[in-house]
């Protein structure tokens, strides 16, 4: 249990953060627990599992790669304590290593999106997003990159680092100068928290703004998804939930001392409509955001008679 409430602390402290990645370490932990588990009884079994995967989605509400991830690798069916440990040591291998093909498959599809010359913007950190520039480039096709600095937790720190090791030339901005470099740029690539069935976004917090601004110039809007990061549960209706985070990220505690009439607001992600989105890139194509659904039901194997 020790590695998996590890796991689940790093999560929620975003030391281990992106959506992929909170998937996959979510699988780890779950196969280690699976592995050394002792249950008397399957009843026993299939408490402690429970209790287990519901503290690792109880860590960040918004990545839907998380509960999936969760739900796929604690699926299981045998009748025996042993049995039981085995499919979920399996499932979290198989999860593991798709996630992992995933993320290569939409390097491959993305980068057909990109030409040569092209000037490409992000936000934040996303591993897909990624997958897809450095997989053109090293295509050899002469790109650059511009990425946001993404406030208050400045991921895109992480995006200048990994391009900057790439060899890729990219250009450093604050949020706020998004639509100042928008004319400039041929192509938004941004990764994703979670899709709705509409086809909506969820990602980092100013997304939405980026998508505002490439739509009303014209130029291409990417989102990079694992098919694992769309969210069956909306078919359902359900809404996903965007993540509160602290407002110590935002601003000093003793800045706001004596400011009685000011509040601090902190939401982690936001949500792009359809509209304002060309194409998601997934390991199962490069889609319109309106196959959203067949994606949950093809893909993941969830149909509304399984959620209900
Ligand atoms: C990260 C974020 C990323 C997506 C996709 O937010 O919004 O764009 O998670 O990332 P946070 P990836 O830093 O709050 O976790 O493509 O790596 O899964």
């Amino acid at each position: 249990m020790n590695h998996l409430l590890e796991t689940a602390e790093k999560i929620r402290t975003m030391e281990i953060r992106g959506a992929g990645r909170i998937a996959t370490s979510a699988a780890f932990a779950l196969r280690e627990y699976a592995e050394t588990l002792k249950a008397e009884s399957m009843e026993q079994f299939d408490s402690m599992i429970a209790d287990a995967a519901n503290i690792l989605i109880d860590t960040r509400p918004t990545a839907v790669s998380l509960p999936n991830a969760v739900r796929l690798t604690t699926k299981y069916t045998a009748s025996t304590v042993e049995d039981a440990r085995q499919e979920i040591i399996n499932n979290a291998s198989r999860f593991i290593k798709q996630a992992d093909e995933a993320l290569e498959k939409i390097g491959t599809i993305g980068a057909r999106r990109i030409h040569e010359g092209d000037l490409i913007m992000t936000h934040c950190n996303s591993h897909a997003a990624l997958s897809v520039i450095t997989t053109a480039f090293e295509q050899g096709k002469n790109i650059s990159v511009i990425a946001t600095e993404t406030r208050p937790r400045k991921q895109g720190l992480l995006t200048i680092k990994h391009l900057n090791d790439f060899g890729i030339p990219t250009t450093l901005i604050v949020d706020s100068a998004a639509r100042y470099f928008m004319k400039y740029v041929d192509n938004v690539i941004v990764g994703a928290d979670a899709i709705a069935v509409n086809g909506a976004l969820v990602n980092k917090i100013g997304t939405s703004q980026l998508a505002l601004a490439a739509h009303e110039a014209r130029v291409n809007f990417l989102a990079a998804a694992e098919t694992y990061k769309f969210s069956p549960n909306t078919i359902l209706g359900e809404l996903i939930k965007i993540e509160e985070r602290s407002i110590d990220e935002v601003i000093e505690p003793r800045e706001l001392e004596n400011l009685q009439n000011v509040i601090v607001k902190n939401p982690a992600f936001d949500i792009t409509p359809p509209e304002y989105i060309d194409l998601i890139i997934t390991d199962g194509g490069a889609l319109p955001p309106g196959m959203a659904y067949t994606v949950i039901k093809e893909h993941l194997g969830w149909e509304l008679k399984d959620l209900v």
